[in-house]
């Protein structure tokens, strides 16, 4: 349960802020309880305002794959800082980055910032629209792709959690826009293209979903997708903004060989502050103003200070390659999850790639939204609460990934592993 401060500070908070949150699965609708409010996190582990400390696997949702204050990524950061926050004008910094981009994902070939992944999702299904002078979307059920308005349909993570999967206010016109398949299944696809020949402009898809939890992509199912846009003569976009540089230096794009015609990243790119981008194709991307008529523009689009900060990460990251590591410890972290829960008679379903996770509360296989949602999600919320009473914070919803970093410990991971024990263990009993 939140301690005295956090529970005050929520009170205040919901007379001043919608729901007393400013991003709705930060609410802890789904888990229950009052939101814990933090205050300070460095290395694997975050303190909130009762001073109690949690050993950290939601890591702000993905871009921490460092852990919370990293030494240099803040150092970097606060050199460009005291420079000047923004100019509102071009910097070097900037084109570095973007070079950085465009040696890790070489389908970036010409590359826009942004502030947000919502942002550039939205940039990148208007510039693929604008090329193919089409008007329809192809997406998959459970996947997120920022609260985008014609893509706030079967949508995932908070979306899926509050139960507001198609929000209010998109009009239906705009929803109309978008078709809605099964992820992982091409035969869908192939039909949807049939039916609506010559009038999708793009297929946009999470390479690996992390929005409905962690789901993996079926064998085949992106080179069918890469293969049905290239005869449709429509563009495939890859949202890598959980997993670019998440599962290997670059996008999920290389350990598949599935070249897209666009990629959104975010997060980990921006190195925890507000950042991401879209690129691809540099005959698709020359539409974007200033070299064409697409227009998407940002006052703090390649802020220095996220810029320096997403550098310096890549920076570490290439020197550090923290992968194999992080996907071993993971590996480990999720046998001894099916094990304990095995143990004490608790059905889940642990997904894992590289360092992401999810712990399904079901017994059944999670590989798309129909599967994602057989899980008990209130069940998930018992696990939630007594992890939290333990000192450890997992994502406060069930359908979402958790991460390790390259903070994380073996001690650390000994002691969520012995909680995470307890936490089966409670619900078992
Ligand atoms: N996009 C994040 C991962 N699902 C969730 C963050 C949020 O909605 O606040």
């Amino acid at each position: 349960m939140a301690g005295v401060k956090s529970r005050r500070l929520f009170k205040r908070a919901q007379r001043a802020l919608v729901g007393g949150v400013n991003s709705p699965v930060r609410a802890f609708k789904s888990v229950g309880g009052t939101p814990v409010f933090m205050t300070r996190g460095r290395g694997s582990w975050i303190q909130d305002a009762d001073g109690r400390r949690y050993i950290d696997f939601c890591h702000s949702w993905g871009p921490l794959i460092l852990g919370h204050a990293r030494p240099e990524v803040l150092f970097a950061a606060e050199r460009a800082l005291r420079k000047g926050s923004t100019f509102g004008a071009a910097t070097e910094a900037e084109v570095a980055l973007a070079e950085d981009i465009q040696a890790a994902v070489p389908s970036m070939q010409l590359v826009r910032l942004t502030s947000s992944g919502t942002e550039a999702d939205m940039s990148a299904v208007r510039v693929a629209r604008a090329f193919t002078g089409r008007e329809l979307v192809i997406k998959f059920a459970g996947c997120y792709h920022g609260h985008v308005d014609s893509l706030l349909v079967a949508a995932g993570s908070g979306a899926t959690t509050l139960g507001i999967p198609d929000s209010a206010g998109v009009p239906p016109a705009w929803a109309r826009t978008t078709v809605t398949l099964p992820y992982n299944d091409a035969q869908a696809a192939a039909a949807a293209f049939k039916k609506w020949k010559g009038q999708v402009a793009a297929v946009i898809v999470e390479p690996v979903a992390a929005n409905m939890g962690v789901a993996l992509p079926a064998p085949g199912f992106l080179a069918a997708l890469r293969e049905l846009c290239t005869r449709n003569g429509a563009l495939l976009i890859f949202d890598e903004v959980i997993t670019g540089f998440r599962l290997c230096y670059g996008g999920y794009q290389k350990l598949c060989a599935v070249r897209p015609d666009l990629t959104v990243l975010g997060k980990i790119v921006g190195g925890g502050l507000p950042l991401a981008a879209y690129g691809g194709r540099r005959d698709v991307m020359r539409l974007v103003a200033p070299l064409g008529p697409v227009y998407q523009a940002g006052t703090l689009s390649g802020n220095p200070v996220a810029v320096a900060a997403g550098r310096e990460t890549l920076r570490l990251l290439r020197t550090l390659k923290p992968y194999a590591a992080l996907e071993a410890e993971t590996l480990r972290l999720a046998a001894g999850i099916r094990r304990d829960a095995s143990a004490c008679g608790v059905v889940v379903t642990v997904n894992t790639i590289g360092s992401m996770f999810t712990v399904f509360f079901t017994g059944h296989p999670v590989t798309d939204y129909a599967s994602a949602k057989l899980a008990d999600a209130a069940r998930y919320g018992r696990f939630f609460r007594s992890l939290l009473e333990q000192g450890v914070y997992f994502p406060p919803a069930q359908w979402e990934a958790a991460f390790l970093s390259a903070a994380h410990s073996g001690a650390d991971l000994g002691r969520a592993d012995k909680a995470i024990g307890q936490a089966l263990q409670s619900l078992a009993d």
